[in-house]
């Protein structure tokens, strides 16, 4: 890396000597803040902490990766411009994957030209919508100090893992040797993966949620599933922008619910092909989305394992998942 102002706060936290640990695919996780940051990210996150000046009127997305990302940013993209853009034509949706029309602020702020994207940012139509895998501890200030607003999605550890385990095992490191789902569920339990442990992310922004209900809305991918309607309409009045019963009456809910559904995404041909940035290949964001696929996967011991850390790290807080098939 060159003198890029994030290598000097690179050297300057001195990033070298924390613990680090093989990542699932190409690169290292550094324990960094309490959390698991994957190599090719910490520049972004610590210039994302250094300099993102958040507005009032901001909205973030923020998520454990595979619990739901790419479905509630389309969702609360739609929800906010839908006075922009109507659901059938000419919808950005239709020619953007999700992750290019909601930037991640964890990564958006590698590399050089750090003053270049923040003034670019500064002038961004408002309300800004941006996203984050980062922890709630280790968000930047301002976003806590504003009145901005997150919406929080998790998904059940059990689909989250084999989201994961597919996705970065199968998919990403087709050169290196694979993980089996056994080592992979031991990391896992130990918190080892990317923005881990899964526990103390979703148990953070819980915590937020209850502590601080206007400012964190916490939803479950699962409840999104059974019940999108009824989260749709959550979403909007969080976001102080609630259907009118015209809207309602006349299907705007449903048509934004059908264009954000795993269906039509998946086959939009802007879905099909290409990659976001040199490395993410859009098609690998859509395998099955269902819920409880992990019974395709789980082996009796491996389920004791995980209901069992579970058990031990969400009890008592008032945050569970199914851990039977
Ligand atoms: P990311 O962290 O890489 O952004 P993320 O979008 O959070 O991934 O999660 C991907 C999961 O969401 C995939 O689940 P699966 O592996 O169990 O299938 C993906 O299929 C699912 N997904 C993507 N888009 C949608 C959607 N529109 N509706 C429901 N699920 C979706």
């Amino acid at each position: 890396m060159a003198s890029t102002e994030g290598m000097k706060a690179y050297e300057e936290d001195n990033l070298l000597s924390l613990p680090k640990q093989k990542g699932w695919a190409a690169g290292y996780f550094y324990l960094f803040q309490d959390f698991w940051c994957p190599s090719i990210f910490i520049e972004g996150v610590i210039n994302f902490q250094k300099h993102f000046q958040a507005k009032d009127s901001d909205v973030i997305v923020a998520s454990f990766p595979k619990s739901g990302t790419t479905w509630l940013k389309a969702l609360t993209f739609s929800i906010l411009n839908r006075h922009r853009f109507s659901s059938s034509d000419n919808h950005p949706l239709l020619t953007s994957n999700s992750h290019e029309l909601v930037p991640f602020l964890d990564f958006i702020f590698h590399g050089d030209n750090i003053q270049h994207k923040l003034s670019h940012l500064s002038n961004t139509t408002e309300p800004r919508l941006f996203s984050t895998h980062v922890p709630f501890p280790s968000l930047s200030n301002s976003i806590k100090d504003s009145n901005c607003k997150i919406v929080y999605i998790c998904r059940n550890p059990f689909d989250t893992f084999v989201s994961a385990w597919v996705f970065f095992n199968k998919i990403m490191s087709d050169s290196l040797n694979e993980v089996t789902i056994e080592e992979a569920l031991e990391n896992y339990c130990k918190g080892i993966i990317g923005f881990g442990p899964i526990w103390e992310h979703m148990l953070g922004y819980w915590k937020e949620s209850i502590a601080t209900p206007n400012k964190v809305l916490f939803l479950k991918y699962e409840e999104l599933k059974e019940n999108a309607n009824f989260y749709v309409k959550r979403v909007a009045e969080f976001l102080d922008c609630p259907f009118t019963e015209e809207e309602e009456s006349n299907g705007v809910i449903e048509n934004i619910i059908n264009l954000c559904s795993f269906e039509k995404m998946k086959n939009l041909e802007v879905n099909k092909s290409g990659t976001i940035g040199k490395n993410l290949v859009k098609k690998y964001l859509f395998r099955k989305g269902e819920v409880g696929d992990w019974v395709n996967y789980f082996s009796p011991a491996m389920i004791d394992k995980l209901s069992k850390t579970m058990e031990e790290k969400l009890g008592g807080s008032g945050l569970s998942f199914k851990t039977c098939p």
